[in-house]
């Protein structure tokens, strides 16, 4: 009966029958996945092997597709509609395949579920030019392009803003006194740069490197000359990147105050004149 089951689909060519539990599992060869089991508590068949009494049906169905062949009196034949389980295309983005227990899609690159009917990156999640790539049935991640971030590539920072870790830095290419500095930083929704760890200072530092120019950034001992604070909120700074020598509050008569990254003291820290214009670094969080 599974090989006669199996003649009644147009796809199908074999089967794998297991007589304990009376599966019969219908098999397209040419199909990916599906394998005749050699094992012994199988039963298997190849259809194009298979042999059986002729009668009107076959060996040559002369009915259409997708309909059914039932023998009759007289050697005759009745065509009878029938729909397969692949009929009606489930499979919205694989191939079908009819299986005993109604039928399986094998989906395509990029989609899953069991209709195949979920195709994560399409359309494209990730936004700003990010790359979509599947990672399972309605799973997915976004590469992002420099300068955006976030799950699908949403967030970015202003033309002519930098992105780093959560934030966006801004290299004036401008010099002003640090006072008007701050207020050009806050201008734009931002802040002179306050580099809180090793790597905010490093990332600052390597790009100062790279424009080959002094920036300063939000820190001073303005308020208490020894004291180097950051001018946001007035936290006590921690973490510092002072090249050996410095803070010297300046070897003359005047007054060092402001933290700047300097293109002369190997683009480490020193405190230099507030008074004196210098290009900065402004930060804000991205959006
Ligand atoms: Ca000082
Ligand atoms: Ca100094």
């Amino acid at each position: 009966m599974c090989l006669r089951h199996c003649h009644r689909y147009k796809d199908c060519n074999a089967v794998n029958y297991l007589p304990q539990i009376l599966k019969c599992q219908l098999l397209a060869l040419t199909a990916q996945n599906d394998n005749l089991i050699l094992d012994s508590e199988y039963m298997f068949a190849n259809m194009t092997n298979w042999k059986m009494s002729t009668d009107s049906c076959w060996p040559t169905n002369p009915c259409k597709e997708d309909t059914r062949c039932l023998p009759t009196h007289s050697n005759g034949h009745a065509c009878s509609t029938f729909v397969t389980p692949c009929t009606a295309s489930p499979c919205i983005h694989g191939y079908c395949n009819i299986t005993y227990a109604g039928y399986k899609c094998t989906c395509d690159a990029e989609s899953s579920g069991v209709n195949c009917e979920c195709k994560p990156c399409m359309p494209n999640p990730c936004r700003n030019g990010g790359t979509c790539t599947v990672l399972g049935e309605n799973e997915y991640s976004c590469k992002c392009i420099p300068n955006t971030a976030g799950r699908y590539c949403q967030r970015t920072c202003d033309t002519g803003w930098v992105m780093s870790g959560y934030k966006c830095y801004y290299f004036s290419q401008i010099e002003y006194i640090w006072r008007t500095a701050k207020s050009y930083c806050t201008n734009k929704n931002g802040v002179l740069a306050e580099p809180s760890n090793s790597q905010k200072i490093s990332f600052l530092r390597n790009k100062a490197v790279g424009f080959k120019r002094t920036f300063c950034l939000g820190g001073s001992d303005i308020r208490t000359e020894g004291t180097f604070l950051w001018n946001r909120n007035s936290r006590l700074i921690s973490h510092s990147d002072w090249n050996p020598g410095q803070p010297d509050n300046g070897t003359d008569a005047q007054n060092q105050d402001c933290v700047c990254i300097s293109s002369k003291q190997g683009y480490r820290w020193d405190d230099m004149d507030c008074e004196q214009q210098h290009q900065f670094i402004c930060e804000k969080p991205y959006v």
